[in-house]
């Protein structure tokens, strides 16, 4: 099982992530804090990181890695798993490739993976306790929480350990990962908008995962195209 650092606050839980992979933490530790003054998404993006309502952790995963892009669908996998435990019965979690955890359209977790040395930190944040009032009103999806959806305060502690239990399946089943993700990912069989940096934007079909976890879309005269990274915006929304 993961060894776990308690962190009352951090600037963001990646980086005492990355100070102690530096150092001596063995791998699969895991640093977990109640706050984070600097928390952040993907591409300089902001992590809105109260204290004392959510989950902010980050985990170690020491390479060398077949795929190292697949660890990114692992972190999505065990928070969707988590977040869907905690879900009244009739709502359930799904995954917009390849990083945004979605109840009914309304973001609810967000993974970030940071490579630093042959050394992957898997970043993940659960809304848990927010109410509407907390989350700031230019997020770029709606945002929900466990407690918003459940209708009441809900145990972090017990997130925290489905989060972790479900990290050490996943790396210990990398081959049941693909279908896994698939199964759960709502982005594939829509239509979608691509636009990355130094691309033409187009648009066109998300039609499956491959190997590595890339997001293949077919544009619209039957091209593929194998998307690593970044984000597709699903049409219509
Ligand atoms: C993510 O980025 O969704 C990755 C979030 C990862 C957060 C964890 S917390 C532990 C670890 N330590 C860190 O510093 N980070 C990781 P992205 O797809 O780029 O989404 C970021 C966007 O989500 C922002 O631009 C906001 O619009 C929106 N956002 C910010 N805070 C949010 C929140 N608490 N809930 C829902 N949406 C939020």
């Amino acid at each position: 099982m993961s060894t776990v650092r308690r962190l009352r606050e951090a600037t963001s839980t990646n980086d005492e992530a990355r100070k102690w992979a530096q150092k001596d933490a063995p791998d699969g530790a895991t640093v977990v804090a109640d706050h984070q003054t600097a928390g952040r998404g993907r591409l300089g993006r902001n992590w809105h990181s109260p204290p004392g309502v959510n989950l902010y952790l980050s985990q170690i995963h020491r390479g060398p890695f077949d795929h190292p892009t697949r660890l990114p669908l692992l972190g999505a996998l065990a928070a969707r798993e988590a977040v869907g435990k905690h879900l009244p019965p009739d709502l359930t979690a799904s995954i917009k490739w390849p990083n945004d955890i979605l109840v009914d359209k309304h973001k609810v977790a967000g993974i970030l993976c940071e490579l630093v040395d042959e050394i992957v930190i898997i970043g993940i944040g659960i809304n848990v306790n927010m109410t509407e009032n907390d989350f700031p009103k230019d997020l770029r999806h709606p945002a929900t929480s466990l407690r918003i959806l459940r209708g009441n305060e809900q145990d972090r502690d017990a997130v925290l350990k489905t989060v972790l239990d479900r990290l050490n399946y996943w790396r210990n089943n990398p081959g049941l990962l693909i279908d896994s993700f698939t199964q759960h990912c709502m982005t594939l069989g829509r239509k979608v908008e691509v636009n990355l940096p130094g691309w033409q934007p187009f648009t066109g079909t998300a039609i499956r995962l491959d190997e590595k976890g890339a997001l293949i879309v077919e544009d619209e005269s039957g091209v593929a195209h194998c998307i690593e990274a970044g984000d597709v915006d699903i049409q219509p929304w």
